[in-house]
């Protein structure tokens, strides 16, 4: 039945949707016991309604560079499935995007936020435009232009989008400052904006905090291990990463490796935080070859220097790898040479990082892998926290929403290994979230009727 359905996407999408695609099959191929084990999931179709989007809005979105020059991008906003709450995801700006890549977002997030156990549907947006380069105020016109199409599909209890990459508080907060203009409505319709107003505290740090309060409790409970002392290697240098780097510190860990799409760093010393922090941190996008130049003994690596199908960032002894920068960038020769090196846990913190046959790799030899879907939901689950101060118009403390964080990244741990378990998948955090994220948003499914 799974091949049945598989070769009909395939059939029925374009060439541009292979991440989607990979992670439609990826899910579908986890479920397999559970789809067993009750015949209403056929009875209702719930694959086949799961894996078709809600809608699709596309839109053109038209800004006046600094020069008065006219430019043209494409603006998205993929709204999944709503069966556990209202449409809920982040925006992408980055040259990359298109609808296959959103729509492989999209699909992601419904399973995150099920994960989450809190009232948040799936959506995800964005445009091929490309932040990089560009001024404050280029970026502002163009958040502007954006949500003067956006502001129509979204609302605090319809669709609530916030960032991903290339879109942080500042653009949030353009793109929050444009919708009040135009709806005149000043309510939560996008998490992740500036404290000043409506913001939620930690909500910047929420993702990386996440990442790493999940690998802590996983390694107590599955090694009865901690971080103290343990060497990691990070990927990508943006919000995700940096935060993530910061937790692990805190914890004790020593991390040597960071990167950003132009090459990587290894620094033997362990990454100094202020240092990264002065060239990427608050959407800042300077070359990370001044890292090496201003800290001794660290080594840059330009992407183009290293061999093909592997990357400089997985190339150093580790005992946890966190790949935090953006889908398929963890290869099958990044997955065998961190095997040989002694990797025991590789925890994801961006989307969908790591290839299927790097998967695989881990899974074989007994590498704990974690999916972003479980590793990674801390942003998300902050975002709803925003959404609930919100609606309650209240404003939570720092400990309240680090405690609120903790408990959820731990309830997501035990929810993906218990399920895990018991389907006979031990060990198996793909399986384990992707069984418990279709089983709460299947009920839900049945529930609402089709
Ligand atoms: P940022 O824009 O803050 O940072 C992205 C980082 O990834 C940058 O260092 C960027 O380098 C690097 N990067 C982007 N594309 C590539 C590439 N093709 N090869 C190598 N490096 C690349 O984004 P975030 O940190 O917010 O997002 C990172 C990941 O985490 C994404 O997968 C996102 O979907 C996921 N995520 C984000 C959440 C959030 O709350 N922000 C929540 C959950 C997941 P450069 O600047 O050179 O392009
Ligand atoms: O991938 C993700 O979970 C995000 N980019 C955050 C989504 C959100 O709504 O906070």
């Amino acid at each position: 039945m799974i091949e049945n359905i598989l070769a009909n996407l395939e059939r029925t999408n374009c060439a541009m949707d292979g991440t989607f695609i990979q992670a439609v099959s990826e899910v579908l191929h986890s479920l397999d016991p559970i789809l067993q084990s009750d015949t209403k999931y056929q009875t209702y179709a719930i694959l086949e309604r799961l894996i078709v989007p809600d809608r699709e809005i596309r839109f053109k979105v038209q800004w006046l560079d600094d020069n008065n020059n006219v430019h043209i991008n494409n603006g998205y906003r993929v709204q999944f499935n709503n069966a556990l709450g209202p449409y809920k995801g982040g925006l992408r700006f980055h040259s990359s995007v298109n609808s296959g890549v959103l729509k492989f977002l999209a699909f992601e997030q419904i399973f995150k936020n099920s994960l989450t156990g809190l009232p948040i549907g799936g959506a995800k947006g964005g445009s091929d435009f490309d932040p990089k380069g560009k001024s404050d105020f280029e970026i502002m016109k163009f958040c502007h232009a954006f949500m003067r199409e956006l502001h129509q599909y979204i609302g605090a209890r319809v669709d609530v989008p916030a960032g991903d990459i290339g879109v942080g508080t500042r653009e949030i907060g353009f793109l929050f400052g444009e919708y009040k203009k135009i709806t005149r409505n000043y309510d939560g319709v996008l998490s992740g904006k500036p404290y000043a107003f409506g913001g939620s505290l930690m909500r910047p740090e929420a993702t990386g905090y996440g990442v790493v309060y999940f690998t802590v409790e996983m390694l107590k409970e599955e090694f009865g291990d901690s971080l103290w002392g343990k060497v990691c290697c990070v990927s990508g240098a943006g919000n995700v990463a940096l935060h993530t780097i910061e937790k692990l510190q805190y914890f004790g860990a020593k991390v040597v490796t960071c990167s950003d799409s132009e090459g990587s760093i290894y620094d033997p010393n362990g990454i100094d935080l202020l240092l990264l922090r002065s060239l990427k941190g608050d959407g800042k996008r300077l070359s990370l070859e001044n890292y090496m130049l201003q800290r001794l003994g660290s080594v840059y690596t330009k992407k183009e220097d290293y061999p093909h199908e592997a990357h400089a960032v997985w190339s150093t002894p580790c005992y946890a790898a966190f790949p935090c920068a953006t889908q398929n960038e963890l290869t099958f020769n990044d997955a065998v040479t961190l095997l040989n090196n002694g990797v025991r846990t590789v925890v994801e913190g961006a989307n969908m990082p790591t290839v299927p046959e790097a998967i695989e790799v881990f899974q074989k030899n007994g590498v704990l892998f974690v999916p972003g879907k479980a590793s990674n939901a801390g942003g998300v689950a902050v975002s709803e926290f925003e959404m609930s101060q919100n609606a309650s118009m209240e404003k939570w403390d720092f400990d309240k929403v680090d405690r609120k964080l903790n408990e959820i990244m731990c309830q997501i741990y035990k929810r993906v290994s218990l399920t895990a378990k018991e389907y006979g998948r031990e060990r198996n955090f793909v399986d384990g979230a992707n069984i418990a994220a279709f089983k709460r948003l299947s009920e839900a499914m049945i529930l609402e009727g089709v």
